[in-house]
């Protein structure tokens, strides 16, 4: 990070948010390391030039869209995406600020950053792929950004992703690296391994019932085997726990398909 700022023209950084429930930014803000950057707080005072986010900003109306504006003019910045793309009724569902007292469109904002943007990174699941915004009847019609925009994403997928996730994605590309993905377009560093090959609960007894502790949740719906991400290994809240070391079943939230439409927990017969 600080190797990448030392440059003067590394690129600044544009934080988005559609349809989503603000996870993202959460567990964005979760952020903890032993090393530098050690916090979320760290990494925006210190580390990176954010121009834009509706949450953290204390910006609005029309000094956000002077900041855009120019940033659009400029070229040199890192769109990120939280949240779908709402496509019905003109994109009139989600407005995020005003241009000489009209609404700009999420739609139409996306659209016009991500053509402009050195990159597009979709942070979540319903900016890759429309996740929980998506599902179910899906009235605004949300997209995924790829779909909305018709420009390749790096996608951080979960729902909501590790902070891990989203930092280590920032540095590789405010460092000039180049990110492999899968045919998802996850980063293969953080999503090539399957949960079901790295848990540590392969060869334990089923779990029957919930509230056991050490068990195989396989029987109550578990999508470990069908997911991939590192949880196992890299855990959550500060190394703490994972879901399914808490007695959770995976949810399969790093998938293209979920939720999907099945129930995400069972009740084992
Ligand atoms: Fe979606 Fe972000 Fe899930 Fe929520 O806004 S990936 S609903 S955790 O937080 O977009
Ligand atoms: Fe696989 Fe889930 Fe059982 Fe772990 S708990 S071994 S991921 S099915």
């Amino acid at each position: 990070m600080s190797e990448a700022l030392a440059n003067p023209s590394a690129p600044s950084v544009i934080w988005l948010q559609g349809s989503g429930c603000t996870g993202c930014t959460i567990s964005f803000l979760n952020y903890v390391s032993a090393t530098a950057p050690q916090s979320a707080a760290d990494i925006l005072i210190t580390n990176i030039n954010l121009l834009y986010h509706p949450n953290l900003s204390a910006a609005a109306g029309s000094t956000v869209a002077d900041v855009i504006a120019k940033a659009v003019a400029a070229g040199n910045f890192i769109l990120i995406v939280e949240g779908g793309v709402p496509t019905a009724f003109g994109g009139r569902a989600c407005a995020p600020w005003s241009e000489g007292g009209v609404e700009v469109t999420f739609l139409a904002a996306v659209q016009r950053l991500a053509a402009k943007a050195l990159k597009v990174v979709c942070v979540g699941n319903c900016a890759s792929f429309g996740g929980v915004s998506a599902s179910g009847s899906n009235p605004t019609a949300v997209q995924s950004v790829k779909v909305a925009t018709g420009k390749t994403t790096i996608n951080v997928a979960g729902c909501p992703p590790h902070p891990d996730w989203i930092v280590w994605t920032l540095v590789q590309l405010l460092q000039g690296k180049t990110i492999a993905v899968d045919t998802y377009g996850r980063p293969k560093t953080l999503y090539s391994k399957r949960i079901h090959d790295i848990c540590p609960f392969r060869e334990a007894d089923e779990a029957k019932t919930f509230g056991v502790a050490g068990r195989c949740l396989e029987e109550l719906g578990c999508r470990g085997p069908s997911t991939y991400a590192n949880c196992p290994t890299n855990k959550w809240n500060n190394g703490v726990n994972w879901c399914i070391g808490a007695g959770a079943p995976c949810i399969g939230c790093t998938s293209s398909t979920f939720p999907g439409t099945s129930a995400l927990f069972k009740t084992a017969s």
